[in-house]
């Protein structure tokens, strides 16, 4: 079976210069917004949301792709994660974005993709929560896998690093 790398760095999800796809922690219409989404819409420029118009709107767990626009990256792969406690099962859902981007990236061809952590900021996930789901969709999905061989997760602080390490170093051993 062909290596699956993942990893988890800190650092800004639209400074990944060497990874094929990043993933944007989106709104449903996806628009610029805070965070994540305010951070890759001002590197990409206008075109990508100007691209982003025809493919929303989105559902909680849905994941789209657009080019990459003034990215370094080839491709921006769009999730809307749940409101935590208001779109729910909010677990399932988030597992439903991990899974649907790596999908999503595998046919495509792309080699790699970075997430941030999805719905933990203005959506209100708890972290270490958000942390353990990732990490289980993720190690789920990595077997289906043809074409993705490295997955980073980008973590915005030493702490969010330290519980999305923590959750690494816990699930299945040994994959
Ligand atoms: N790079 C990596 N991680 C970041 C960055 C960055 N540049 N900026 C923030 N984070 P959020 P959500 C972390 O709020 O909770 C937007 O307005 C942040 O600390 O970006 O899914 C959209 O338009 C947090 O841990 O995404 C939506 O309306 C995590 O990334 C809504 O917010 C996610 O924070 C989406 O909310």
């Amino acid at each position: 079976m062909t290596q699956v790398s993942i990893e988890s760095v800190r650092g800004n999800i639209a400074n990944q210069p060497d990874i094929d796809a990043i993933v944007n922690a989106a709104n449903a219409r996806l628009m610029p917004g805070s965070g994540v989404a305010g951070a890759i819409h001002s590197a990409a420029g206008p075109g990508l949301a100007q691209e982003c118009r025809r493919l929303a709107p989105i559902e909680p767990g849905q994941a789209v792709i657009s080019g990459g626009h003034d990215l370094p990256n080839s491709h921006v792969i769009h999730c809307l994660g749940p409101v935590y406690g208001v779109d729910t099962p909010s677990d399932e859902l988030l597992a439903d974005c991990y899974r649907n981007a790596l999908e999503l990236a595998d046919r495509h061809g792309l080699s790699s993709i970075a997430f941030p952590a999805i719905s933990t900021g203005v959506f209100g996930y708890p972290i270490d929560e958000a942390a353990r789901v990732a990490v289980n969709a993720i190690r789920k999905a990595v077997p289906g896998l043809t074409s993705v061989r490295l997955i980073r997760l980008v973590l915005f602080s030493e702490d969010d690093l330290r519980v999305f390490r923590a959750a690494l170093a816990s699930a299945s051993p040994g994959t």
